[in-house]
């Protein structure tokens, strides 16, 4: 089936019934990034159908971490859609969830029309303020087992989001390489990192999204949020129990369940 409109409806069906499916290269070995990344535009444009709004985008598979912790070597992009705003302060709502899981990023609000030739230069430039942040994975596909362009036509796992507490012009937020980070589950440290982790710099992510989008004469424009990539591997978020990541210079963010 790499009809792209088939791929697209199933994984929205998975995402809509909450129940993973086998990866389509089970099935489709010879499934394209081209291919994939036309399957993810229809499920975004499915999600805007249903009165979504685009917010912003992310990356995936940008750190080290990351690449290990789920068995593919490149980095991806996704869209971050309304839906995908958790709201912070209350449990968040595991209904509608497969197998969520929970990573810290650094995200940057960008101020300015994106376009590529794109640089770490061109992008702290273009950005209005930087966050600490947690997404909240969750694959459509069982275990999280996926190639590289499964998981590009799933929209990079892409699921809910929240901001940490600190926003900064990145004038002022420091040497972003250099930002360390504590990911905690139920108040236990998990994993510690930095900045650098994801592609030397986090800024070097959002760049490689904005050289990517050049490349289909797009650009990033303002008033867009990126998620720049995890920069430790995932942990799983189960009822009861609440992940936590401080950043050096930005604060904390939290989500519970
Ligand atoms: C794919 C999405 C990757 C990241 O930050 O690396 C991602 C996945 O791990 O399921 O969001
Ligand atoms: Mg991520």
């Amino acid at each position: 089936m790499c009809d792209p409109t088939a791929i697209a409806r199933a994984i929205l069906d998975a995402e809509a019934l909450v129940k993973a499916i086998a990866p389509f290269s089970d099935t489709e070995p010879d499934l394209d990034l081209d291919t994939a990344y036309a399957v993810q535009r229809i499920v975004i444009q499915a999600k805007l159908d249903a009165g979504e709004r685009i917010v912003g985008a992310k990356l995936g598979l940008t750190s080290r971490a990351k690449q290990q912790a789920m068995g593919v070597s490149d980095p991806l992009y996704g869209w971050l859609t309304s839906g995908m705003v958790a709201a912070t302060g209350v449990p968040l709502d595991l209904s509608g969830l497969i197998h969520p899981r929970v990573e810290p990023e650094i995200a940057f609000l960008i101020g300015e029309e994106l376009r590529g030739p794109a640089t770490v230069t061109s992008v702290l430039d273009a950005t209005e303020a930087v966050f600490g942040a947690l997404e909240v994975l969750d694959s459509r596909y069982e275990d999280f087992r996926f190639t590289l362009p499964d998981v590009v036509a799933d929209n990079a796992s892409s699921a809910r989001f929240v901001l940490g507490s600190v926003a900064l012009p990145p004038a002022q937020a420091g040497d972003l390489r250099l930002t360390g980070v504590v990911l905690r589950r139920d108040g236990e440290v998990v994993a510690t990192a930095a900045g650098g982790a994801v592609m030397g710099h986090p800024a070097a992510s959002v760049a490689w999204l904005v050289n990517q989008l050049a490349e289909r004469r797009e650009s990033l424009p303002a008033g867009s949020l990126v998620l720049s990539g995890g920069l430790t591997a995932p942990v799983p978020l189960g009822p009861g129990s609440c992940v936590s990541a401080e950043f050096d210079g930005l604060g904390s963010a939290e989500v519970f369940a």
